[in-house]
């Protein structure tokens, strides 16, 4: 029999839709069978609510420790990739802009060959807009020094940190477990009959949740 203390997420009073958002997942590499688990099922759970696979960003970090600062150089570098593809799009529209200027009001022959842009070329491609939401993904699991206590404040705090210091939702999903069984149970492959919950699909809709609501409150629709 499993856990019994194992909860997962309630229903949201609204269902969202995860098309618009582009979302990172950062992990650490200890304790790897958990991880895998939980970041397949969080990966699994972002598609079935629409998050496009070439909209889901996904890094690995060694250890727990290192989710924070993981988590907000990622946040900062989606800023400045979203950035600088939107000041090479203005770029490449003024060069259009000029070679149409250039020979008069006709339209240039090859209106899609020699004067395509690379970003038009590409635009079916991933996005590069700033991430919606990130989640952090570690297991942590107690040993029989403070270790544990220590790196479980850390990254708690400092991933409340990130959050509140970036704007953009950080998910906390980091078990932080006494045994092996409670986390292989908490990424839903329990060894004994019952194989739990996979806690990272909860992770995944709390992202989606967080960002339709981040997206609606900055533009003041409460
Ligand atoms: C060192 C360590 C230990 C003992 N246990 C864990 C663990 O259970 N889960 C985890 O994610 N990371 C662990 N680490 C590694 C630290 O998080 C960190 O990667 C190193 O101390 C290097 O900064």
């Amino acid at each position: 029999m499993s856990d019994p203390t194992i909860k997962g997420l309630g229903p949201a009073p609204t269902s969202y839709d995860g098309s618009p958002f582009r979302i990172a997942i950062v992990h650490a590499r200890w304790n790897d069978t958990v991880i895998q688990a939980l970041v397949q099922g969080c990966i699994a759970k972002l598609k079935s609510i629409g998050v496009k696979d070439s909209n889901i960003v996904v890094k690995s970090v060694p250890g727990s420790y290192e989710l924070p600062f993981a988590c907000q150089r990622l946040i900062e570098g989606g800023k400045t990739q979203s950035a600088k593809s939107a000041s090479s799009m203005l770029s490449s529209t003024t060069n259009l802009l000029s070679l149409i200027d250039s020979v008069g009001s006709s339209t240039p022959k090859d209106a899609t060959s020699p004067t395509q842009t690379k970003e038009s070329q590409t635009s079916a491609g991933p996005s590069t807009a700033p991430f919606s939401a990130i989640i952090a993904i570690g297991c942590l699991l107690k040993g029989s020094t403070m270790h544990f206590e220590y790196i479980c404040d850390a990254v708690t705090h400092g991933l409340m940190r990130v959050q509140l210091d970036s704007g953009t939702p950080v998910i906390f999903g980091v078990l932080t477990c006494m045994t092996e069984d409670q986390a292989l149970e908490r990424a839903g492959i329990g060894r004994k009959g019952d194989k739990g919950h996979n806690h990272g699909e909860d992770w995944a809709l709390a992202a989606v949740e967080a960002s339709a609501q981040v997206a609606d409150w900055s533009k003041g629709q409460l």
